[in-house]
């Protein structure tokens, strides 16, 4: 059966339920996922030949055909978005810097440097986002902005606030505004016997970085949480309530939560509508941790489709910033960026076309029977034949065809890369 037609049975099916499945994927069509560019070579960037991953995050694998250069990276993500349907941008870290072979270091970063980034979103009609880089550096292995260390903290204030004007100069040069998310490591493998002054430290630093005025039509600045990391097990300095309450406190910033970077049974699908209530707008860093923060490329599972619901029922859309934060080097580098994003679109396809008011009819009600039976009899109604309809309709490759799409790419270009 075409997809054509297998699409016209499932409209019928879904507007039997009063859903409107030409809305739904008129709806999905809009929302943009931004793509990390460090999937494509294990967030090593190009600062330098030798770079090496430190800041107690890890990627496992050596699958050959990484990215080792500025131009390879834009061919495989532009490989990669040929498979897409939807909106993309491109989220970028200050690593993957075109410095032309000269060393630059993070406190020398400029617009400058990101110039033929610039140039391949606008060829590829995407927007940028942007994220300093606080780790995988000599000074960053005692804390960052929180380094008992002021010089330390000087040259890492520095980086944070050139990286802030980097994005406000993506925002302005495409006209779409950039995120910028700080994720710094600082913590500590054992418990310290005193946790506050660092913290202090972080606050300060931050207020310095964010007290620097940029035009916030073209960036928004978020700061990412985190549990623990490898070698920093025991503490955190931007820990979770270390977030929410300085974001509460500043009001241009925005809470970053990552699906790996909380307790192993806490979900971010249950912290959203905290987060719409106070905040105007948050990110997410849709990721899968599997007993650790071990970023698994992104599946269709529970909490995907948790995290989708969310967003969805809540009507929250605008303000919620999706990008994706994984990286596995141990399969195909371009499937795995391929499957995260689809599996996160589907998830808001299968969100988008469930019966969601007839649900809240019933819950309104107090019918927690209907609820959960009606939740089960809906997870099964024919969301893939819409799936791929909309692939086809945005010229990508439907169902299964574009693992073949890559499987011809791997054999004509990255297996080559020896
Ligand atoms: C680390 C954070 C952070 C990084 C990227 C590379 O645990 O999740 O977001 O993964 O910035
Ligand atoms: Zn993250």
């Amino acid at each position: 059966m075409s997809t054509q037609k297998a699409y016209e049975m499932a409209k019928e099916i879904y507007a039997g339920y009063g859903v409107d499945t030409e809305k739904a994927m008129e709806q999905l069509k809009n929302v943009s996922i931004s793509l990390h560019c460090w999937q494509g070579d294990d967030v090593i960037g190009f600062e330098s030949a030798e770079g090496s991953l430190t800041g107690g995050i890890q990627t496992t694998g050596n699958y050959p055909g990484k990215a080792r250069t500025i131009d390879e990276l834009k061919q495989d993500i532009e490989f990669v978005m040929s498979l897409l349907p939807g909106k993309q941008k491109l989220n970028l870290h200050a690593l993957y810097l075109d410095n032309g072979g000269k060393k630059v270091d993070r406190d020398q970063i400029e617009p400058k440097h990101f110039e033929t980034w610039v140039d391949f979103a606008k060829k590829n009609k995407i927007g940028l986002d942007f994220n300093p880089s606080f780790f995988s550096h000599a000074l960053s292995e005692n804390g960052t902005l929180s380094s008992r260390d002021k010089s330390v903290r000087e040259f890492w204030i520095e980086h944070g606030k050139r990286s802030r004007k980097i994005a406000e100069y993506f925002g302005k040069e495409l006209g779409i505004r950039a995120v910028t998310n700080f994720w710094m490591p600082d913590g500590s493998k054992d418990t310290p016997v005193e946790k506050l002054s660092a913290r202090e430290r972080m606050k300060e630093s931050l207020d310095e970085i964010f007290a620097l005025p940029i035009d916030i039509n073209c960036d928004r600045d978020a700061l990412e949480s985190k549990l623990f990391g490898i070698g920093l097990e025991s503490y955190t300095v931007v820990s979770n309530e270390f977030v929410y309450a300085y974001c509460a406190k500043n009001p241009n910033t925005m809470v970053c939560m990552d699906a790996g970077h909380y307790h192993p049974t806490e979900v971010i699908s249950d912290k959203i509508s905290t987060a719409a209530l106070f905040y105007d707008e948050m990110l997410l860093h849709v990721s899968r941790p599997v007993r650790w923060d071990s970023d698994h490329v992104v599946i269709l599972n529970d909490e995907i489709q948790a995290i989708a619901n969310e967003i969805v029922r809540n009507d929250l859309f605008g303000k919620v910033n999706i990008a994706l934060d994984y990286f596995d080097a141990s399969i195909n580098r371009i499937t795995a960026w391929v499957t995260g994003v689809r599996a996160t679109q589907k998830a808001l396809l299968a969100a988008l076309l469930t019966p969601n008011d007839k649900l809240k009819e019933f819950e309104a009600s107090g019918d927690y029977t209907s609820r959960l039976a009606l939740s089960e009899v809906y997870k099964t109604l024919p969301f893939s034949l819409v799936w791929d309809y909309f692939c086809e309709k945005e010229n990508v490759p439907v169902a299964e065809k574009w693992v073949e799409e890559a499987k011809k790419y791997e054999a004509d270009v990255t297996s080559k890369r020896i």
